[in-house]
This record gives structure tokens, sequence and C-alpha cells, in this order.
């Protein structure tokens, strides 16, 4: 019999070792130490044993393998339950590193460094900023500007036409502006001479996107109107600007050219360090119609004008080959002008 309950205690010893979960300890609970349990069976067989000094040392075996399985069985479920419990903390586990490192800090679009720059550039040569609405009357985008209805140069400009009627008005007159040059008319008439603004701003043309152009683009306007204006004035500060924006290593040029409001026109290239050339703006001495639709008086007052493309004056300054790289958006390109 003792053999017996040896045996048992061994065999519950080890299958005690082989839970894996808290459901087994508990199921062996049961199953080896309750009542009805396999060590509690061993009892039913006392009374087949002869003398009283075989019972008593039959049932204290029985009742001391019953201690040492249970003392195993406390032992595996607390074993048990401190995996289980470190697996649930990590499982649990709250990242909070996002709290405590420092936030990344975005930085101002490729565009908009270059707008704010141009700003302070012709702050510091004496300008003041303007602004005009980007959505425009033909008036003001064209009329105003020595284009009246007809007039073939109103071809160049591929306008975007808003399906807007206004007061009085007559359908086909409301425009997306396709530069900033309506900026000079409204500032001409909002204020009195001497003028020296500069206005940036957002134009929209019909323009199919390539490498140098987008049907959304930004410009930057110039006005100067003041007594006896005349080139010279307008070169020196076009070169002036140029230095100041782009560097020493570059320099600019006026090309002889031709737009509607200035007379005489000029394109302003620059002469990027490794020689070339490139258009970034047009400019001229402001047209007498344009100053009388301004309200001013031509014999007194002269001044001259210029129109830049921001958008590539910020892909020359980087040296970006693809005026559409700065418009998809893509995060790589874009960190790498901080
Ligand atoms: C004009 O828009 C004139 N208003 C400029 C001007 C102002 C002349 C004042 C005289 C006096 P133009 O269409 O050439 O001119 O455009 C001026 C500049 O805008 C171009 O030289 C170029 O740098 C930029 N530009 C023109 N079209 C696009 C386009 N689709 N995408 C990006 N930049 C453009």
């Amino acid at each position: 019999m003792l053999n017996d309950i040896t045996a048992a205690r061994e065999a519950a010893l080890a299958e005690v070792e082989t839970a894996s979960t808290l459901d087994d300890v508990t199921g062996l609970t049961s199953r080896l130490t309750g009542k009805k349990g396999d060590l509690a069976q061993l009892k039913t067989r006392l009374g087949s044993l002869d003398t009283v000094e075989e019972k008593k040392a039959a049932g204290q075996a029985i009742n001391e393998a019953v201690a040492a399985v249970s003392a195993a069985l406390e032992q595996r479920r607390s074993t048990l339950s401190a995996a289980a419990l470190v697996e649930r903390v990590a499982a649990e586990r709250l990242d909070l590193t996002e709290f405590v490192t420092a936030p990344t800090r975005g930085h101002a679009h490729l565009v908009t460094q270059a707008w704010e720059r141009l700003e302070d550039v012709f702050i510091g040569l004496g300008f003041q900023i303007a602004e005009g609405p980007e959505v425009e009357t033909d008036w003001h985008n064209f009329e105003a500007l020595n284009m009246p209805i007809g007039h073939p140069a109103r071809g160049e400009w591929d306008t975007l036409f808003v399906d807007h009627v206004p007061p009085g008005g007559e359908a086909g007159t409301t425009v997306l502006r396709t530069h900033t040059s309506p900026v000079q008319i409204r500032t001409m008439l909002e204020s009195e001479p001497p003028i020296y603004i500069v206005a940036p701003g957002r134009v929209f043309r019909r323009d199919t996107p390539d490498a140098t152009h987008m049907p959304v683009f930004h410009q930057i306007e110039g006005l100067v109107i003041d007594r006896d204006i005349t080139m010279a004035d307008l070169a020196g500060t076009i070169e002036a600007f140029t230095k100041a924006f782009f560097g020493s290593g570059f320099t600019s040029r006026l090309r002889p050219s031709y737009f509607p409001f200035t007379e005489p026109s000029a394109e302003f290239d620059i002469q990027r360090p490794d020689g070339g050339w490139i258009e970034l703006g047009g400019c001229g001495m402001v047209h007498p119609n344009v100053l009388r639709a301004g309200g001013l008086d031509p014999e007194q007052w002269s001044g001259f004008a210029f129109g830049f493309g921001i958008d590539r004056m910020a892909k020359e300054r980087h040296g970006v080959d693809d005026i559409r790289d700065m418009y998809t958006n893509d995060i790589r390109f874009l960190e790498q002008f901080r």
C-alpha cells in the first residue's frame, strides 16, 4: 500500500510540473487533491489493511502526499501567475515615447520661403507690401492695363473666366487674375504717389504643367511711381535685387520685349553661376495709358513696374530641375529645404 501511495504521489507531482496555464492548475487541484481526487481515493483502501499500525502509517502517508501535491500546485500557481502578469503588462504597455520626445517642427514650403524672403529684400530696398484679390474684374486684369476688349495681347494669357455676373455688369467679365499687374491699378487708385510697392500673390492660367510652368503659380509685382523715374532706376533696382536675393554669384540683364502696359518693355533674365540665362519676369516703364487708368497725370508722374515668377525664382535659387517637384508634396523632397 505504501508503495502505491508513493507512486501516486510521484505521478501527481510530475503532472503538476506539466501544468502550463493557471486553468491547468485549477483542473489538477480538484482532480489530484479534491475530496474525490486520485489521492483521496486511496483512503478507500485503508479498510482492507490488517493492522491499526498499517492503517495509521498509510493514512499518514496519504495526508503527506496530499500536502506535498497541494504545496507543489500552489508553487506552480504562483510561478504561472507571475509569468502571466509579466505577459499582460507587456501587452498593455503604453508607448509614451511620443509624449517625452520633442515634437518634430515643420517648416514653410519652398515657395512660401521665397515669397517671405522676397518681401524682406524689397522692404530692405524701401518698398511696402500691397495686395489685391485673386478673382478680378476684366477691367483691372486687362482693360486698365492698356488691353481693351479685342486687343490681341489678351490672347497671350490663357485666361480662366469665372461663371459670375457682377451687379450691373456683363457675363464673362470676372476672371481668375492671370498676373499680379492689376494690383498696380488698385494701388494707384487707392493711394497718392510717390508709390513704392511690391505685391506678391497667386495667379492662374490655363497652362499645361511642364518643367517651368504650372497652371497655378505665384508672382511678385513691383510698382514705383515718382517724379523723374527712368529706365536706369529700373535696371539699378533689378540688379540690386538680384544680388540680394540670389547672391553675389548671380547677375541680371534686361532684354527688349513687349508688354501692352509698359513702354519700353523688357524681360528680366538672370545668369546662373554656370553661365546659363533664365527668364524670371517682365518689366518696363509704366505706359501713360496705365497711369491715366490709375488716375495719374503722365506729364507729372513716371514710373516702372515689374512682375517676377516666385516659383521660378525658388526653383533657380535652389537648383530644382523641375517646377512640378515643388507641388507633388513628396515630403522627402520638401524636407531638403528647411
Ligand atoms: C506677366 O505676367 C506680366 N504681368 C509681367 C510684367 C509686370 C511685365 C509688370 C511688365 C510690367 P509673363 O506672362 O511673362 O508677364 O509672366 C511673368 C513671369 O511669371 C514669367 O517670366 C515667369 O517667371 C512666370 N510665369 C509665367 N507663366 C508661368 C507658369 N505657368 N508657371 C510658373 N511661372 C510662370
